[in-house]
């Protein structure tokens, strides 16, 4: 018998949920939040399926669960959950957790307007703008992101030959930007995203191979960001995010627009201390900023990376409460393709 009650605040960072759980977490095994998601992935995934699959939640659901902290000087870590699984980082995440919990006391900052987070893909900071009672902004400090491939050449049946790029920013990103098959996202409709991302997904992932040099539980690629021109005078680009089997980030994606970045500084066409406002697919916007340009020393050499900040806000809707039950036949809920 399978059953558990899940209290959550529902929160979305610039159109994307973020729904965070406060009652219900299992006690999970481990010393870093890696190793506590592999648990959580190994024999409690039946709590996300629930909790982010229709009925209970849809195609976009994302969520969290806060933790205490692993290291000595953490405030507090986050588990993230979402249709996809339990990424090792999220941006719009973080940030509608950080909210969400701030407003509902339910993170005791060591330093006011600071937060320090371990998260299952490291170590990440946070400053935030409190108004009143109100989180008005969260800026994240992110961990390393990277460019991994460059100019891989995939033959996508019934598209045509697309060239892309693929990035870490705490995902593994595929980057297409407009080429001769691809027009750029304003040319695209959504469906045709839907349509097309897990084909090139599929293609590039048997193309090339992602694995984090620093942890290797971290690998494959799993999202994919179409490029293109903004809505908004004051955006320096625009994204569409797909992730899982059916969603288009409504936020910029803070994960993929640290990918982004990476990109475009391997690529020379950003530098340490540029700032990079990147838009949604719905127009919502993220800052983004190269803090710092870093060395790492891996087993395959020196992987030359930039540190990115995130910024952007989010804002809390609803508090619920659902069961999983088993005797429910979607208790763990369906996805409709
Ligand atoms: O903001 O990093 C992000 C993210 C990943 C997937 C959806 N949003």
């Amino acid at each position: 018998m399978i059953k558990g009650t899940f209290f959550c605040i529902d929160a979305h960072t610039c159109g994307n949920p973020v729904r965070l759980v406060t009652s219900g977490h299992p006690h999970l095994l481990g010393k870093t939040m890696s190793e506590k998601r592999q648990h959580f992935l190994r024999e409690y995934d039946w709590i996300r399926q629930g909790l982010m699959f229709e009925p209970r939640g849809h195609d976009m659901m994302s969520g969290s669960f806060l933790y205490p902290p692993c290291s000595d000087n953490a405030d507090a870590s986050i588990l993230f959950i979402e249709t996809s699984g339990c990424l090792p980082m999220c941006g719009h995440g973080t940030i509608g957790t950080v909210t969400a919990a701030l407003e509902n006391g339910l993170i005791t900052p060591k330093t006011s307007g600071k937060l320090t987070l371990d998260v299952p893909a490291g170590q990440i900071n946070v400053e935030y703008d409190q108004q009143g009672d109100k989180i008005k902004n969260v800026k994240i400090f992110n961990v390393a992101a990277y460019l991994a491939h460059e100019d891989i050449e995939v033959d996508i049946p019934e598209l045509g030959k697309l060239k892309v790029d693929v990035a870490y920013g705490g995902n593994y990103y595929v980057i297409v930007e407009p080429q001769e098959n691809f027009p750029g996202i304003e040319h695209w409709t959504a469906g045709e995203i839907l349509k097309w991302s897990p084909i090139v997904r599929q293609i590039v992932s048997e193309t090339v191979e992602c694995v984090h040099p620093q942890d290797p539980s971290v690998k494959g690629v799993t999202h994919l960001l179409w490029t293109g021109t903004p809505q908004n005078e004051s955006s320096d680009a625009a994204n569409a995010v797909f992730y899982g089997d059916k969603a288009i980030d409504r936020s910029p994606c803070g994960t993929g627009t640290s990918a982004r970045m990476a990109q475009l500084f391997a690529k020379g066409m950003l530098k340490a201390g540029d700032k990079f406002v990147h838009e949604s697919y719905i127009g919502s916007q993220f800052v983004g900023c190269i803090e710092e340009v870093v060395e790492i020393e891996t087993e395959k050499g020196t992987l030359i990376a930039i540190m990115p900040s995130i910024q952007g806000w989010a804002h809390v809707f609803g508090r619920q409460c659902f069961t999983i039950d088993d005797d429910d036949p979607y208790a763990f809920g369906f996805s409709v393709t």
